[in-house]
């Protein structure tokens, strides 16, 4: 598959493709017909997804809409997460892998874990999260790394109907702590350190940290990861070792607790316009239903499947599609703990040859990098295992949608570009893999049963090719139910610009995902990137709020001005403008002092690309600052409308110092 030049024009030109017939032969879904199918028996056709699963007590209504835009899915149904999940597979498929688990040092044992291990082990934590005081529907924090103990955790939680609020492990000591205090947490499930680049990670001196930073008494279980090469923390007051617990526990079983369908499953903290995270709930029925039935449908994902995503569980595409939905479904997830290019850039390629990965999902930013490394990695490895692929997290460019298909595909596997948010809890807008043609660059048209258009201002649809706001019309199994402890600004964030708020008819509610995008002919869409104050890094959220208010945390740093700008790899990159107080010096420390406020509020994810100093920021004449004009200013584009400025003359100092 070396570099053939007819070929690659001829790939350059083409703007549609055909799913490949070895795969529509075999594929979950195969029926054109399910988009009229949900379309005349809307939200009957639900049942399919709930169908999935196995209910205790079945459900008697699919859907309550009576209280826009609180609704209810398979009321009355009642079952367990972690019963369908591990339990239930076990007469069947007891033996067959359920998690295969690969740590980034290459001479270190993969760990393979049965659905009986899988099942042995969540009964025995979850007995032991119990014994430490764990009642139903307390919050369990886990902050932890991708390491088999983090699904171990959160199917524990789920089977003792204890709500799970996971923290990504490259968050900061802070972010831990609002977490922790917001959800009013009193458990946390935590690990000593984790590897990258080859490197031991102190974490758990990091999650100390964000201990001292909580509120109330807390007890946290320490997993032992790195063993040897740990940092010597050693265990405070209120602190287990994970392996000690396991090991009193040892031969427990635990009785699934029965939940109601609309009980909370989950909860999930993520960036928003304001500086406080949300905490988005999902619940146990319909969000279970929805990643089981988007995992069977999108990712084709079959028992017998070894699936595949390095994503990272500390984000929402970890919690539904390498934990909830794959193991609903019986199959064997892989998780990855390290970075794709180590110990070299072919990481990801080794690990899909040794295992015969049947689908690879991913993010645009990590194809983008991978495109830059070179197609003699994925060229150096027998790929002809995988199916399907598939992306998510940020918009793909046509160029490197087409790499992806060519030198990890061969050309054989579908793609599956899909728009989904945490929200939304799985996928939205996207191919059927089996069905639809693909359009590089266009997400597709929204799943089955998904009434989500592009609008403009006034809720009008746009005619194609024009840009405009995408909406989702119509309620979906997986949607959030609240944001945690607040139902107003739920309802003021997702259901005010296209809602008529007065109205109890469940067709005046529209949910605004505050993404851009536009649609052609065929009704394929393409989203554009988020509308409000969220920066897209690396398919990470993170919200220009979060990021300024730590930045003005820093000393002799009066104001701040975060955007995102375009980069190569990244997608978007942080742009912080920045006014010092009088007789502070913009140099390199007081830079170096604004990277390190972000490093320790956020994380190093957060971290500013560049950092300018600035006398003055562009202000409209009402006083907002002009994010737009800044934007511009990082992305190189010309300045756009100035006419509103307050103070138009600083546009071009900023320019100058973005220049140096
Ligand atoms: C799953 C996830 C959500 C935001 C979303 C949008 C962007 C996600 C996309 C995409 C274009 C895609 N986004 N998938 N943009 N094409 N296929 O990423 O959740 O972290 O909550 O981010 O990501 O802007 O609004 P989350």
């Amino acid at each position: 598959m070396s570099e053939d030049p007819e070929l690659e024009a001829r790939l350059a030109e083409q703007d549609s493709f055909e799913p490949p017939e070895s795969f529509v032969e075999q594929a979950n879904v195969s029926d054109p017909e399910i988009y009229e199918e949900f379309e005349e028996n809307w939200p009957g056709a639900w049942e399919r997804a709930a169908d999935l699963l196995d209910w205790k007590t079945e459900y008697d209504e699919v859907l309550d809409d009576s209280n826009p835009p609180f609704y209810e899915w398979f009321t009355g149904g009642e079952l367990n997460a972690s019963y369908n999940c591990v339990d239930r597979h076990l007469d069947e498929r007891g033996d067959e892998v359920a998690i295969e688990w690969v740590g980034e040092p290459t001479d270190e044992a993969n760990r393979t874990y049965t659905y009986r291990d899988l099942y042995d082990e969540v009964n025995e934590f979850a007995a032991a999260l119990r014994a430490l005081g764990v009642e139903e529907d307390d919050v369990v924090t886990m902050y932890l790394p991708m390491i088999p103990e983090l699904p171990i955790a959160m199917l524990a939680c789920a089977r003792i109907g204890a709500p799970h609020s996971v923290v990504f492990a490259g968050f900061s000591a802070d972010a831990l702590a609002t977490r922790m205090n917001a959800a009013d947490s009193d458990y946390l499930v935590t690990c000593d350190g984790y590897y990258r680049r080859g490197d031991p990670l102190d974490h758990l001196g990091k999650a100390n940290e964000g201990l001292d930073g909580v509120g109330h008494d807390t007890e946290t279980v320490v997993v032992d990861r790195l063993g040897d090469d740990g940092f010597g923390h050693g265990l405070g007051d209120d602190q287990y070792d994970y392996d000690d617990l396991v090991a009193e526990q040892s031969g427990t079983a635990v009785e699934p607790v029965t939940r109601d369908a609309e009980d909370m499953l989950f909860l999930m903290y993520t960036s928003g316009t304001t500086g406080e995270p949300k905490g988005v709930k999902h619940t146990t029925g319909g969000y279970l239903s929805y990643v089981a039935w988007t995992s069977q449908a999108v990712l084709d994902v079959k028992p017998e499947d070894t699936y595949f995503c390095p994503a990272d569980i500390g984000w929402i595409t970890g919690h539904s599609y390498i934990v909830y939905g794959p193991l609903a479904l019986g199959t064997t997830t892989m998780m990855y703990e390290g970075t794709p290019d180590y110990p070299e850039r072919d990481r990801m390629w080794e690990i899909v040859e040794e295992y015969e990965a049947d689908q690879f999902y991913t993010a645009p930013t990590a194809i983008r990098a991978f495109m830059k490394w070179g197609s003699e990695y994925p060229e150096g490895h027998d790929l002809s295992s995988l199916r399907l692929l598939g992306t998510v997290g940020e918009p793909i460019n046509p160029r490197a949608w087409k790499w992806y298909y060519k030198h990890v595909g061969n050309e054989d596997c579908p793609i599956v570009d899909t728009w989904w948010q945490t929200e939304t809890g799985g996928m939205m807008v996207t191919g059927l893999p089996g069905i639809s043609t693909m359009k590089p660059g266009s997400a597709g048209r929204p799943l089955p049963g998904i009434d989500a258009r592009v609008v403009d201002a006034a809720g009008e649809e746009v005619d194609a090719g024009k840009a405009g706001y995408l909406t989702v019309n119509k309620p979906w199994p997986g949607m959030l139910r609240t944001l945690y402890n607040n139902d107003e600004r739920f309802v003021s964030e997702y259901w005010t610009e296209y809602s008529d708020t007065d109205s109890d008819d469940p067709s005046d509610w529209v949910y605004f995902p505050e993404d851009g995008a536009k649609i052609d002919d065929d009704g394929y869409i393409t989203v554009l990137g988020r509308v409000d104050d969220v920066i897209n890094v690396s398919g990470h959220r993170l919200g220009t709020m979060e990021i300024e208010s730590a930045i003005v945390g820093v000393e002799g740093v009066a104001e701040a001005a975060v955007v995102g700008g375009a980069h190569e790899v990244k997608g978007e990159a942080v742009y912080a403008y920045v006014i010092l107080e009088d007789g502070y010096e913009g140099d390199d420390e007081m830079e170096a002092a604004i990277v390190e406020g972000v490093e320790d509020a956020i994380g190093p994810i957060a971290r500013p690309e560049s950092v300018v100093f600035t006398p003055e920021l562009p202000k409209t004449r009402s006083g907002k600052i002009m994010r737009r004009l800044l934007e511009d200013i990082a992305n190189d584009e010309g300045l756009g409308d100035t006419s509103t400025l307050r103070n138009p003359e600083i546009v071009e100092d900023i320019r100058e110092s973005v220049q140096d």
